[in-house]
């Protein structure tokens, strides 16, 4: 996962940890600015099949999504996160929608399990803290290109790894344990 316009100002004083960041440095991938350029980007998060009747919404301040682009499909494709470094679009079903929302207002998320495709990767200032807006022990969580399943149901799948903090991100295992919005982390590559 990787959300929150609040990061943007922690991210002002990472300016030094962004910079040894190698593949995922800050200059590499431009951030889209214009509302097609968020929706090509918001697309790549999915296979094409998935993604091309998608709608496109991002994610405003408040909480709430703006809808830059109107689909004929279920799915919703969110375009790269501005206050993070790396390029983490993504594309969910409608139950992770409403999982996001719940995330997004600090709400209960449904019980329902909802499914998300981050084919390119995410990044998040913690593994164990939803809301952290600074790099747990100073190190960010970089993943690869993931899928991820959401919801309360998450809590009682077996063969995840629980480690939390340090966690291998190579490895299917549970992002922000043990709060209300722990989900399946799942590399597809
Ligand atoms: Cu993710």
């Amino acid at each position: 996962m990787s959300t929150s316009a609040s990061r943007t100002q922690a991210l002002l004083l990472s300016i030094s940890f962004i910079a040894v960041m190698g593949t995922y440095a800050y200059g590499a991938d431009p951030k889209p600015k214009t509302d097609a350029a968020k929706i090509t980007n918001a697309l790549t998060a999915a296979p094409p099949t998935v993604s091309r009747n998608a709608s496109v919404a991002e994610m405003k301040e408040d909480g709430g999504m703006k809808e830059l682009r109107k689909g004929t499909g279920e799915w919703t494709c969110v375009p790269d996160d501005p206050s993070t470094p790396g390029n983490d679009p993504m594309c969910l079903d409608p139950n992770a929608v409403e999982w996001l929302h719940a995330y997004m207002s600090k709400s209960a998320p449904p019980n329902k399990i909802g499914f998300i495709y981050m084919l390119q990767g995410g990044w998040d200032f913690s593994n164990t803290d939803p809301f952290a807006t600074k790099p747990e022990r100073g190190k960010a969580t970089i993943t690869g290109p993931h899928v991820m399943v959401v919801g309360p149901g998450v809590k009682s799948a077996p063969g995840y790894d629980r480690t939390g903090e340090g966690v291998n991100p190579a490895i299917p295992y549970v992002m922000w344990k043990d709060t209300p919005y722990e989900h399946l982390m799942i590399p597809v590559r």
